[in-house]
Parts: structure tokens; sequence; C-alpha cells
């Protein structure tokens, strides 16, 4: 069983959202186009409370980029995005939803973030993912959305150490790049923990 993992395509992460990422929304079609290759479709959602660790805003005398400790883990701040039920926390409209088999949304802790679709950055909070995944007999994940050197990144790397074959679509990806080359960086992290890195027309 092959599953696509559709990781965070959502308002904010779009050009015009909180947080956007460049060309972010250019992956939409792609996404939509390789859906029906899939045994199994699921997403995740980044889905913060308002007073949620990560967000600048909720420091004194922080800025978005700054970095503090937050619960004993490094942790970088950014503007605030993605709060459970604002218009910048829904799929984006043109991203096709309707054969998505379950969402896990994740960041709901605001003591921790959560990049990775499967665990909290500090390895507790299971989001239930990989049991679904296993209950459902799959084997190999595909994983696509936003962002490369961030969920995708670290969703890519709890997968394979849950085990499954992890392929990364690079095409259905992009990333924030907080810093020039970060993108590149985050494929030859990906690559050197086993990831196999594919293209769309792959498929
Ligand atoms: C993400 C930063 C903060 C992501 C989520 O989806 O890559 N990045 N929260
Ligand atoms: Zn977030």
């Amino acid at each position: 069983m092959k599953a696509l993992l559709i990781v965070d395509v959502q308002n904010d992460f779009t050009p015009g959202g909180a947080l956007a990422v460049n060309e972010g929304d250019q992956i939409i079609p792609i996404i939509n186009k390789i859906q029906g290759k899939f045994d199994l479709i699921v997403a995740t959602q980044d889905w913060h409370p308002e007073n949620h660790g990560s967000f600048a805003a909720n420091h004194t005398d922080k800025k978005v980029g700054d970095f503090i400790q937050l619960n004993g883990v490094m942790q970088i701040l950014w503007p605030v995005h993605c709060v459970q039920e604002s218009s910048g926390a829904e799929f984006h409209k043109d991203l096709n939803t309707s054969q998505v088999a379950k969402v896990f949304q994740k960041g709901t802790n605001p003591l921790v973030d959560s990049y990775s679709g499967f665990f909290d950055n500090n390895k507790n909070g299971d989001t239930g993912l990989s049991d679904y995944l296993k209950s459902e007999g799959v084997r190999e994940i595909y994983v696509c959305g936003l962002a490369a050197d961030y969920c995708v990144k670290f969703t890519v790397l709890d997968g394979i150490d849950e085990g499954f074959k992890t392929y990364l679509i690079q095409d259905a990806t992009r990333a924030v790049n907080v810093k020039e080359g970060d993108f590149e960086k985050a494929l030859e992290e990906m690559e050197d923990h086993g990831a196999f890195l594919i293209n769309s027309k792959e498929l």
C-alpha cells in the first residue's frame, strides 16, 4: 500500500498568508494531479492555539526569526500562523481534499512546536499518523506539501524512523528558506537519512 502525505497546504503557507512560502501555491496542481496514483491519501494541518509558544508575538522583546528555548527545545519564532479555526489554517481552496481519508492536526500543544506530522519536536505527542498508516497496511509513503525545510523535512525523517519506505516528491514542495540554501540542505538531510528523492513525473 502506497500513501500520499499532503503536508500543511494551508492558506497561511501560500502567497498572501501569514507565513507565506514563495511559490507555495504552485505545487497544488501537481498534488491534485498525482492523487490517483495512491491507495490512501492523508493530510496534515498545522493547528495552533492563539497562545502558541512558537509565535514571536507571545514573547516580550522577541521578534520573528529570533531563537528561544521552549520547554528545553531550541525554537525559532514565527509570525502568528495557522490559528485553529482561522481562515489562515484552512486548506488552500484549490487543493482537492475530496479523496483525503484522514486529517492529522499538529502543533496544538502551546508548549512545544510540531513540524513533523508524526510527533512533536521533543518526540513526545504522537498524532497517531504512524499507527493509522500501519493499520491501513501502508509500507511506502510519498511526502509533498509545505514547507520543505520544516514540516515536510521532519515528516520525512520521522517516516523513515517509523519504518516506512519514504519518498519526497521534489517538485511538489517548496521551502520557507529562512536562510539561503535551506532547501538544498533539507534535501541533503532527507537523502542522507534514507529518503528517496523523486519527481512527480516518475510516479
Ligand atoms: C511550518 C513553520 C511553522 C511548516 C509550520 O508547515 O513547515 N513551518 N509551522
Ligand atoms: Zn506552525
